[in-house]
This record gives structure tokens, C-alpha cells and sequence, in this order.
């Protein structure tokens, strides 16, 4: 089945900054939904665990250059 988790996002200032950091998720391989929030620094991700990870989520946003933080 479908995975879903919440992840801390740090250092987005803008809604460009969100829409980056959803662009970033959203083309990983198995991921059905992302969306960010500003307000809440917040990303909400739904995803195919056999074909991504957490820690690949993680480091995606990472690389668009935020701290993120899978949150239990
Ligand atoms: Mo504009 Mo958001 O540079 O970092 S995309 S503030």
C-alpha cells in the first residue's frame, strides 16, 4: 500500500521556495502526492515505500537546498 509521512521543512521563505521543494518530491519515482506548506513548514508526502524511501524524500529536498526532517 500507500505510505504517507510528514516532514519537517526548514528555510523556505517564499512560495517559490515551496513550489520548489513540492517540484523536488513530486518528481521522485513512486511518489503519488505532495503538498507544502509555508505556514506550517511542513510536507506532507504519499508514496509508494517499494519504489522510494524516507530518507530518499529527505535528501531530495535536502538538494533543493532546505533542511528536512522526517517527522515520526
Ligand atoms: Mo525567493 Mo524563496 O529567492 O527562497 S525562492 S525567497
Amino acid at each position: 500500500g500507500m505510505r504517507r509521512i510528514q516532514v519537517r521543512v526548514t528555510g523556505m521563505t517564499c512560495s517559490a521556495c515551496t513550489a520548489s521543494v513540492e517540484g523536488a518530491i513530486s518528481t521522485l519515482p513512486g511518489v503519488a502526492r505532495a503538498s507544502v506548506s509555508l505556514l506550517q513548514n511542513k510536507a506532507h508526502v504519499v508514496f509508494d515505500p517499494g519504489l522510494v524511501k524516507d530518507e530518499d524524500i529527505r535528501d531530495a529536498i535536502e538538494d533543493a537546498g532546505f533542511e528536512a526532517e522526517v517527522l515520526p
